[in-house]
């Protein structure tokens, strides 16, 4: 009895020494990547990690460059019901004899990378080289802007929802199909899922005409949860009270039963982890949509950094328990579309678009940044002429055609409020200017020994999100 006893509270002693010395030697970084449909998480993803298995080009690493990481290597991530984040096959697909951009993901994935590092300062002689583990975790930021539905009821949201999108052409058929719905009657199965696949295909129609508040979330990415009651409502009009058993009553339910087992486990079991936090943007696609996918992208930003203020939302607060992210970096993706010579400019765009959103963070205690990047490089760089002047172009392989071709985006304002002032007053078109948007297929690359792919700075980046710990 004494024996086991003894043993028992040697062996949980034990335990909790592994845990304490792992977490004291071996640190772990959670790094969420995160960003809109298409922002480019998986391309930045991939060439980040290949970047730091060949560091080649990660100068502005300062452990890289200094030559403190010893050893690169991808390991089993911790998480065993999360998907893996699938490196080989990216990668693959961006670097291959025929380079193609990796297919759309739209679920949450995971990896881990493992990093050892020379120790440095006081303790460099004395101290072996440390293990620093990043977990990288891949998650839509759609999934985010659900936060907003947990402080709501169905009937504010309904309410909402329908008032948000009357003026939307690309609403039009289901509103049509809403306003007929006697809300009221029995639940009929059949009824709600034409509901819901009316509204589904009104969100995906929206997203296509460059409007970014599509939620609930899962309508657009509801992988394994496609046809399930969860996501079988939808907003509709309704004004009395409702009887039990009846379409309006069942909507409520599912509405709830949305945000009980879909919102909430994506934010216990995900979100609430997290120490690191990249957003991508587009916001070059942006710009060429017009005033009013920019506004709807700045207003899309300010709601998903919304959930990096905790105190916002009781169930937040309650899963971080005082924990907070620790950085958010801002990145316009993409940056190979534009001349370096624009590259001040589009930091500028992304600092004044997310302006409000970093206030947050940085009231939130988060140490912020943004700049604009390039994941993958696909473009060289090149000065034409055009009517006398000099337009800054970068040249590549055209995406449809295959073709080679120059492209010149536009002039983009030195100051930001040029292009966000218009949107703000909600303009259908750039009074001056026009901006083009462009898609290059990756380039065919051959690298150094020891370089990983090339891409604009990818590596000022990591040193924001993960060098104060190596
Ligand atoms: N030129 C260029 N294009 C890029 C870059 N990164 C992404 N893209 C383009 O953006 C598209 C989307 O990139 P992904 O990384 O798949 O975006 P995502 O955010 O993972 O998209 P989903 O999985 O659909 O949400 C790619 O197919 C490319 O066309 C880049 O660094 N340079
Ligand atoms: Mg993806």
């Amino acid at each position: 009895m004494m024996s086991s006893l003894a043993d028992g509270i040697v062996r949980r002693v034990e335990h909790l020494g592994d845990s304490v010395s792992e977490r004291f030697f071996e640190p772990t970084i959670r790094l969420g990547v995160t960003g809109l449909a298409r922002s480019g998480k998986t391309v930045f993803i991939t060439a980040l990690v290949a970047n730091l298995l060949d560091r080649g080009r990660m100068l502005q690493l300062a452990a890289a460059r200094d030559g403190r990481i010893d050893a690169a290597f991808l390991q089993p991530q911790p998480d065993d019901t999360v998907p893996r984040f699938d490196y080989e096959t990216h990668l693959a697909a961006l670097t291959g004899p025929k380079p193609q951009w990796p297919d759309s993901t739209r679920a949450i994935s995971e990896l881990r990378l493992s990093l050892r590092v020379a120790p440095t300062g006081l303790l460099s002689g004395v101290k072996g080289p440390r293990r620093v583990h990043i977990d990288i975790v891949d998650y839509p930021g759609e999934w985010l802007l659900d936060l907003a539905l947990l402080d709501k009821g169905y009937d504010e949201w309904s309410a909402e929802v329908l008032e948000r999108i009357r003026p939307r052409r690309c609403a039009r058929d289901f509103l049509t199909q809403a306003q007929a719905v006697e809300a009221s009657l029995p639940h009929d199965e059949g009824v709600a899922q034409r509901l819901a696949k009316g509204f589904t295909d009104y969100l995906n129609a929206a997203r296509v005409d460059g409007f970014y508040d599509c939620t609930p979330g899962r309508f657009l990415l509801p992988g394994d949860l496609a046809g399930s009651p969860v996501l079988t409502f939808a907003p509709i009009p309704f004004n009395s009270a409702s009887q039990r058993g009846s379409i309006h009553r069942e909507m409520q339910r599912r509405f709830e039963a949305y945000k009980r087992q879909v919102v909430q486990p994506f934010f216990r079991d995900h979100f609430a982890r997290i120490d690191r936090q990249v957003v991508l943007v587009d916001a070059l696609s942006a710009i060429h949509s017009g005033p009013r996918a920019l506004e709807d992208l700045r207003h899309a930003m300010a709601d998903i950094l919304g959930a990096f203020r905790p105190g916002r939302n009781a169930l937040l607060s309650r899963l971080l328990r005082g924990k907070r992210v620790e950085k958010i970096l801002f990145a316009a993706t993409k940056a190979d579309h534009l001349h370096h010579s624009q590259h001040p400019q589009m930091t500028a765009i992304i600092e004044a678009l997310t302006r409000e959103a970093q206030d947050r963070a940085r009231f939130a205690g988060a140490q912020t940044s943004a700049l604009a990047l390039a994941s993958l490089r696909a473009t060289t760089e090149e000065i034409r002429s055009h009517n006398g002047d000099d337009l800054p172009c970068v040249r590549g392989t055209l995406l449809d055609s295959g073709k080679q071709a120059a492209f010149y985006p536009g002039a983009l304002p030195d100051d930001p409020s040029e292009l966000l002032g218009p949107a703000r007053t909600g303009l259908d078109t750039w009074l001056v200017g026009d901006y083009q948007a462009m898609a290059f297929a990756p380039a065919r690359l051959s690298m150094k020994h020891g370089d990983g792919p090339p891409h604009i700075r990818l590596d000022r980046a990591a040193e924001f999100l993960i060098g104060d710990r190596l």
